[in-house]
């Protein structure tokens, strides 16, 4: 797998649209969607509240993301099937080292699917100690419009639309940086099926 220059979208944020074609997309996403098999997506509470999330979640690697009434956490098991989650599959650890020739392996593939009408409200990602390895972000089918602040919740934040296919790096500066998706443009893409979008974020822990 060959990345071409990646374009400066902030300090630390490299986009690359379409890293991906259509035919690639399709064989990711099959690969995606068979590995569920073995974790099937949950749909995870807030802390406290317990209010559910409108997206669904699954993980791929040693520890996998999960949220509930406990709080944020990283574990090593399905909350529901107690199985380990399955390995991250080959395809998207090589898609993680063309991006970052010189970080070692992800811990963990965080699986996001929204279907039309899911969100995820501005946050920041500081539930790992790796914070010194960026992470990589993949979107596969409907397109996303993704917000991106500072480190600041009141720093100033600019919108940009996320594509099927397109890669994402965050590091440095913007490894703790605010951001969230606003919204699914449904109808965007029948690449998912259902219409929805899948993002994979790949992370050291
Ligand atoms: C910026 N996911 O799972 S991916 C998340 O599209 C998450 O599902 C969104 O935010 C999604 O935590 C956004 C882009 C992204 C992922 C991780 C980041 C941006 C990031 C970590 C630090 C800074
Ligand atoms: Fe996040």
């Amino acid at each position: 797998m060959q990345l071409p220059n990646a374009l400066p979208i902030a300090q630390g944020v490299r986009l690359w649209p379409q890293a991906l074609n259509p035919a690639q997309q399709s064989e990711l996403l099959e690969v995606v969607l068979s590995t569920t098999a073995q974790a099937p997506f949950l749909r995870p509470t807030m802390p406290r509240t317990g209010t559910p999330f409108t997206v669904t979640q699954t993980n791929f690697g040693t520890l996998g993301w999960v949220s509930d009434a406990q709080g944020y956490r990283y574990q090593a098991h399905h909350p529901v099937t107690g199985q380990p989650w399955p390995p991250i599959p080959s395809l998207l650890l090589r898609l993680w080292h063309a991006a970052l020739p010189d970080a070692p392996d992800p811990h963990c593939c965080l699986v996001n699917h929204y279907r039309d009408g899911a969100r995820m409200g501005l946050h920041q990602d500081r539930d790992e100690t790796a914070l010194d390895v960026p992470v990589l972000s993949i979107s596969l089918g409907a397109d996303a419009l993704f917000r991106l602040g500072g480190t600041s919740r009141k720093s100033p934040t600019q919108s940009l639309k996320l594509r099927s296919g397109d890669l994402l790096v965050f590091g440095g500066a913007a490894r703790l940086a605010f951001h969230g998706i606003d919204r699914i443009l449904a109808g965007s893409s029948d690449l998912v099926p259902g219409g929805g979008r899948i993002n994979l974020t790949l992370r050291r822990v």
